[in-house]
């Protein structure tokens, strides 16, 4: 049995900075392996949105990039690279562990040729996008595959993206890819004790907000980064078909390049008074804890981190059957799963769960159950202990 509380591991961490789930999984394995007493540096360009605290153990470098006039795109993976080069220098690491594969794979292996014998171990998380978008192009491809086999240890948080790894980027079989899911705060993702409009109900015209009888009506909530994977149109569109027997509100939690057109689409179907656009949020329990059904759409999601937040707080959700949300979601249990695109038919889901409250009430029950008993922080962050130390051979 390996003895977990005998020796401190010593962890570079290197994530985008940014609200996107893979910086946030990074963030909270980070803290949670301090906590655990292990010594964690995150290298990263900015300090991680989630990393708002102070708490022992745990170190931030900056990677800064030098600008100089005959540098016409970033220096970022030199920079990252000799960051983590000093680092090892100066302080014992035993490994890097790097989120997203492009570039921090690459800047990972250049780091350790630098550093030579007894270099740190490499462990490359790959997201998702970082396999099927941008991994994939053909600018990248050759150098992203191999940076992914040169690493001494690969995670996905999906068995699907662990295939498609494989199918798109040809990473061999021969190379073990260890699947450990994304997971959630539990303590802080949870149900509020009731459903109220709390500081939520003012987004709103009060017409909008009471319904006769004083009902609440019901909230319908999206969080993503706007980019066209996402499939925010659809959002707007099931709201739309949703709004025809329903008298929801929605709100959208997120910026990004996608967002000004769909706030023309909100217009242009006479949506304006029903919709919210918050824009990005630190803090999304309060939104969550009084939201009535999620829904993410997307084209592709390797596992789908803002729909177990919502499961963790009770929200049921409404998806695509795409990549690895049907391993978060369970059909017909936690949520609805329904082909990329079948606008029709996630409106009808949501239709049934607005309006059938003990549908909506199981479904919330399943879902917060399925969390606890899956996706839970603390064996997760176990299993990525165990990776580290079987990757480190101890
Ligand atoms: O969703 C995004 O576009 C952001 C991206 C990221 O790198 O932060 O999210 C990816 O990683 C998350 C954390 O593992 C997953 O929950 C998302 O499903 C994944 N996004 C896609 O695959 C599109």
């Amino acid at each position: 049995m390996t003895d977990r509380a005998a020796r401190r591991l010593r962890i570079g961490i290197t994530c985008y900075p940014t609200f996107g789930g893979s910086g946030i999984v990074a963030t909270e394995l980070g803290q949670e392996l301090a906590r655990r007493g292990h010594r964690v540096h995150f290298i990263s360009s900015a300090v991680p949105r989630r990393l708002d605290r102070f708490l022992d153990n745990v170190f931030f470098h900056e990677v800064e990039v030098r600008d100089y006039p005959l540098f016409d795109h970033g220096l970022y993976p030199l920079a990252l690279t000799s960051k983590m080069v000093e680092l090892a220098q100066h302080e014992p690491l035993d490994l890097f562990h790097v989120h997203y594969a492009v570039p921090h794979a690459t800047s990972a292996y250049l780091a350790r040729q630098i550093l030579g014998p007894g270099a740190p171990k490499v462990v490359t998380t790959l997201h998702g996008t970082d396999v099927t978008l941008v991994g994939n192009d053909p600018s990248y491809l050759a150098l992203t595959r191999f940076s992914i086999v040169q690493s001494d240890g690969v995670t996905t948080p999906s068995a699907d993206l662990a295939r498609s790894t494989r199918t798109l980027l040809g990473v061999p079989d021969e190379k073990p890819i260890e699947v450990i899911g994304n997971f959630v705060d539990t303590d802080t993702y949870k149900p509020a004790a009731e459903k109220r409009w709390g500081a939520l109900g003012h987004l709103f015209e009060r017409a909008e907000t009471e319904l006769p009888g004083g009902r609440r009506p019901p909230l319908v909530v999206h969080v993503s980064n706007f980019r066209p994977v996402k499939r925010v149109d659809d959002v707007v569109r099931i709201f739309a078909e949703l709004r025809r027997t329903v008298p929801a509100l929605l709100l959208l939690v997120g910026d990004g390049p996608e967002r000004s057109r769909v706030e023309g689409l909100v217009r242009d179907l006479g949506l304006a008074h029903a919709v919210c656009f918050l824009g990005k949020q630190l803090e999304l329990v309060p939104v969550l804890q009084h939201a009535d059904v999620f829904l993410l759409p997307s084209a592709i999601e390797s596992f789908g981190l803002a729909a177990l937040e919502a499961l963790a707080v009770g929200v049921p959700v409404i998806a695509s059957r795409v990549g690895g949300l049907p391993e978060v979601v369970v059909d017909g249990e936690t949520g609805f799963l329904h082909p990329v695109g079948d606008v029709a038919a996630m409106a009808a889901s949501a239709a049934a769960i607005c309006g059938d409250p003990a549908l909506a009430d199981r479904m919330g029950r399943a879902a917060r159950a399925a969390v606890i008993a899956r996706w839970r922080r603390e064996p997760m962050v176990t299993r990525y202990e165990d990776y580290y130390r079987r990757v480190l051979g101890e």
